[in-house]
């Protein structure tokens, strides 16, 4: 867990060379190296920027680190979604089974 937080820093900030925000290629870049497998749709650029947009709270054209923690959030509750449906279907089977 402590090793998890620690990542999502450390890629944050290398992805922004210490800066506060991240530009949009910068964005693109983060999305592309460490997020390829869990977000559809990352190898296209468009959906990049839109996504980029949509976190954009203060719409200053950057993903500031907690803007980039609701992409973290929602990818969280997405994939802890995932997984209790995965558990509902298991108890639906072990019921059919009875
Ligand atoms: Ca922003």
């Amino acid at each position: 867990m402590e090793d998890a937080i620690q990542t999502m820093v450390k890629v944050y900030l290398k992805s922004s060379k210490g800066k506060e925000s991240l530009g949009k290629k910068e964005f693109q870049n983060l999305v592309k190296s460490q997020l390829g497998n869990i977000l559809t749709g990352s190898d296209s650029k468009e959906a990049i920027n839109n996504m980029a947009a949509g976190l954009d709270e203060n719409q200053d054209g950057k993903v500031a680190f907690p803007e980039y923690m609701t992409l973290i959030g929602y990818l969280a509750t997405s994939l802890s979604e995932q997984r209790c449906m995965t558990k509902d279907d298991f108890l639906n089977t072990t019921q059919a089974l009875k």
